[in-house]
């Protein structure tokens, strides 16, 4: 592959002490110079993760600075604390939170800030794919960062493709669905700049498992997995993370 290959474990409101206690030696183990494992735990875990040896990221936070924010999560702490990526606009945060793309940009854009690095998550939900609205959706969740902050803001970013119909839903996309709308991504950022669309890892997310994983890896433009449900049990997020190698 031209871009090495990233499986990254999204638990959710998910997780306990003992999570950790059983995965960190399996997450560990699976870890090597063919692809970067990163695990996105509930906030009060990272520090216990990251001790352990996991390299870890936050599942959102906060497009403010520290200060008078309750409930809140700076960019700044996780970077304190070790983390080294946050998700910014899973559509668990744009559909119950709210949050908008704009919302979802200035996260993004704090996130860099701060040296964290942005997984950018976007996806279309079932009605607008039946709309046929998938590319325009996606395009305006990617254009919302770009106008923000421009093309070069990318560079140091991860695009995760999450069809909302297909997360938790035991639906997943074809592999061939899933390549089609990750090669749009693709193509519309190399239209302006190739080397950048070249070099850029776009993960697949939504009901992946170790019997789908190896498939929707193999396709060209499919740089790994943002897993859920899978990624909490030692044998299958081991499993899928050996086939995207
Ligand atoms: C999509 C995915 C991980 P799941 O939300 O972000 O979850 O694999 O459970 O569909």
């Amino acid at each position: 592959a031209i871009r090495k290959p990233m499986v990254a474990g999204n638990w959710k409101m998910n997780g306990s002490k003992e999570l950790v206690q059983q995965l960190s030696d399996a997450i560990n183990n699976v870890k090597s110079d063919k692809i970067d494992v990163v695990i996105f735990p509930p906030y009060p875990l990272l520090p216990m993760l990251t001790a352990a040896g996991v390299t870890t990221g936050a599942q959102t936070v906060s497009e403010n600075e520290a200060g008078a924010f309750t409930g809140e999560v700076d960019a700044q702490l996780i970077k304190d604390l070790g983390g080294e990526y946050t998700l910014v606009g899973h559509s668990e945060r744009r559909n119950v939170y709210g949050e908008s793309n704009d919302t979802v940009a200035a996260k993004f854009s704090r996130a860099q800030q701060v040296g964290l690095t942005p997984i950018l998550c976007v996806g279309e939900s079932e009605e607008q794919r039946e709309q046929g609205q998938t590319e325009l959706v996606v395009a305006a969740q990617i254009d919302a960062v770009i106008n923000k902050l421009g093309l070069a803001a990318l560079k140091d970013s991860v695009i995760a493709y999450e069809p909302v119909w297909a997360i938790g839903t035991g639906k997943t996309a074809s592999p061939e669905q899933a390549q089609n709308v990750h090669k749009f991504i693709r193509d519309k950022i190399a239209d302006k700049n190739s080397d950048l669309a070249q070099g850029l890892t776009i993960l697949y997310g939504g009901s992946v498992n170790e019997k789908n994983s190896e498939l929707l890896f193999a396709q060209p433009d499919i740089d790994g997995g943002l897993i859920g449900g899978a990624s909490l049990k030692a044998g299958l997020f081991t499993a899928i993370c050996e086939s995207a190698k």
